[in-house]
């Protein structure tokens, strides 16, 4: 869903830029012919605007799909603690859970707090797979939208709870 979402945003820009393209090349094609030899040199000099038009459009979409949120697991002060632990991304954002101090920690998607239809497993890491090491990321890509609870499995108790709002 997350890539189908992301592809119907994507193509009408890529669109764009190609047009952009085509539109400069007959200009530049025309100052090109005047002189008559440099005529192929030039042709493969067009050739390589036209791949460079082409990466450029490559970066953007890459750009776009790097859309990202950053969660850090635990507090700077030591709190146990989503950081945020309540905020919103678009559908098929990606939400990147960081560990940052007071782990080990994990994220678990609440099965009867999830859109319906939504599989927490899918989402989830499993409650006994734990983030040990600093700088240890779980990512995920939420596509429908809505409200999602989540909680660190080791230190639910201790209120390390979240919640992401999908819109
Ligand atoms: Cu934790």
């Amino acid at each position: 869903m997350a890539a189908v979402t992301s592809a119907a945003v994507a193509i009408p820009s890529f669109t764009g830029l190609k047009s952009a393209g085509a539109t400069s090349k007959p200009t530049a094609a025309v100052r090109v012919s005047s002189p008559a030899t440099p005529k192929l040199s030039m042709r493969a000099s067009l050739k390589d605007v036209g791949v460079g038009v082409a990466a450029t459009a490559a970066t953007a979409l890459l750009a776009s799909n790097a859309m990202a949120i950053e969660i850090l697991l635990g507090g700077n002060d030591g709190s146990l603690a989503f950081v945020p632990n309540d905020f919103s991304v678009a559908s098929g954002e990606k939400i990147v859970f960081k560990n940052n101090a007071g782990f080990p920690h994990n994220v678990v998607f609440d099965e009867d707090e999830i859109p319906s239809g939504v599989d927490a497993g899918k989402i989830s890491m499993s409650e006994e797979d734990l983030l040990n090491a600093p700088g240890q990321v779980y990512e995920v890509q939420l596509t429908e939208k809505g409200s999602y609870s989540f909680y660190c499995s080791p230190h639910q108790g201790a209120g390390m709870v979240g919640k992401v709002t999908v819109n």
